[in-house]
């Protein structure tokens, strides 16, 4: 059978560029790298279970290597192979706590890149489905030189591309640069992300729903309410469903793809949740709002939020337009009410 289409990522990427005659290729460049990082980080997440035969983590292997843990290899390997294309100005990753500077003796770029190396690590030991995450915005600060902490600290609005990538039962690239959202999913034989979903639209609303329900005592009424409200109501003529991974980018991937709501609230432990503004919830807000759904942090939108600092975290609704509509009204209803949560 011959397949309809044989469109592998950077023909994608190309084919795109050509569409924006503004474009200078230099995006696609990136991304064109990212894909080349991520596949050696499939790699290793693939023989994570033999890092126990070979060599413990952390620890000497076999060969008297150092086994590096793999959020570190993963968040080291994305630093050696992004800075030095001359792209970037400046990078962040949720594994340092600083900005990162381009070595100086690479090309200083206009781009300022953001990413979440291994997003869901706690899953590793486990074999469950983990991620990367990133982010691309263009630098605003004056001149040439090294870029700053205020290019990195931009609203999420400004991104000019996002994606993630999940490795799971395969590995599957998710981007968007603001025209559509495109999934590759990576032929293991001859290592090349093909595209596998098209265009990809989030439904209007879901039967999924998706939250860490051991911390209900901690929650606001408002969501309390909701849940209590889907358990009791029927999707379709059926009961929703609860579905949580614990991993954002397997959770989100599926309500990208399913529909349905993810959530990651404040509570009364954590005024701000736990997710990160600027490594999880500003890219996968950028990619599920340019699939045609919604996120915010209860009351404003993610992608108009101000960031602080580089690691603050957010409350994070996101989905299905409808799904996160609802709970919206359900929290501000119960802001009408005083409850003691
Ligand atoms: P992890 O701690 O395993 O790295 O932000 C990290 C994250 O995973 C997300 O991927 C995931 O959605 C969330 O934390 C899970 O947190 P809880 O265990 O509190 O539910």
């Amino acid at each position: 059978m011959t397949p309809k289409r044989f469109m592998t990522l950077p023909r994608h990427i190309l084919e795109g560029e050509k569409l924006h005659p503004e474009a200078t290729g230099e995006l696609s460049a990136i991304l064109n790298q990212l894909s080349l990082a991520v596949k050696v980080i499939s790699l290793e997440v693939n023989k994570a279970g033999l890092v126990d035969i070979l060599g413990f983590t952390g620890d000497s292997n076999i060969h008297g290597e150092q086994v590096k843990k793999l959020d570190i290899f993963a968040h080291e390997m994305l630093i050696k192979a992004m800075d030095h294309g001359g792209h970037f100005c400046v990078m962040a990753s949720e594994e340092e706590e600083d900005i990162i500077h381009i070595p100086q003796h690479h090309k200083i770029g206009k781009y300022v890149l953001l990413f979440d190396p291994l997003d869901g690590s706690s899953n590793i030991d486990v074999n469950i489905s983990i991620g990367t995450i990133f982010s691309i915005y263009k630098r605003i600060s004056p001149g040439k030189g090294a870029g700053t902490i205020v290019d990195c600290l931009q609203q999420g609005y400004n991104q000019v591309a996002a994606g993630y990538i999940i490795y799971g039962s395969s590995t599957v690239f998710v981007y968007s640069a603001g025209h559509g959202v495109y999934g590759f999913t990576l032929d293991p034989a001859f290592g090349e992300f093909l595209l596998s979903h098209d265009d990809i639209k989030i439904p209007r609303s879901g039967r999924v729903y998706s939250i860490n329900e051991g911390n209900y005592f901690s929650w606001h009424q408002g969501l309390k309410n909701y849940i209590k409200h889907l358990q009791s109501n029927l999707y379709n003529g059926k009961p929703y469903q609860a579905r949580y991974v614990g991993s954002m980018v397997a959770d989100i991937h599926r309500t990208l793809i399913n529909g349905g709501i993810f959530m990651y609230p404040g509570d009364r432990r954590n005024a701000k949740g736990k997710l990160r503004l600027m490594y999880e919830c500003n890219p996968m807000s950028f990619i599920v709002e340019s699939a045609g759904g919604r996120a915010t942090d209860g009351k404003m939108r993610i992608l108009e939020k101000k960031p602080e600092s580089l690691h603050e975290r957010t409350p994070i609704y996101i989905g299905s337009i409808e799904d996160v509509l609802t709970v919206e009204k359900f929290m501000r209803e119960a802001e009408k009410t005083v409850y003691d949560y």
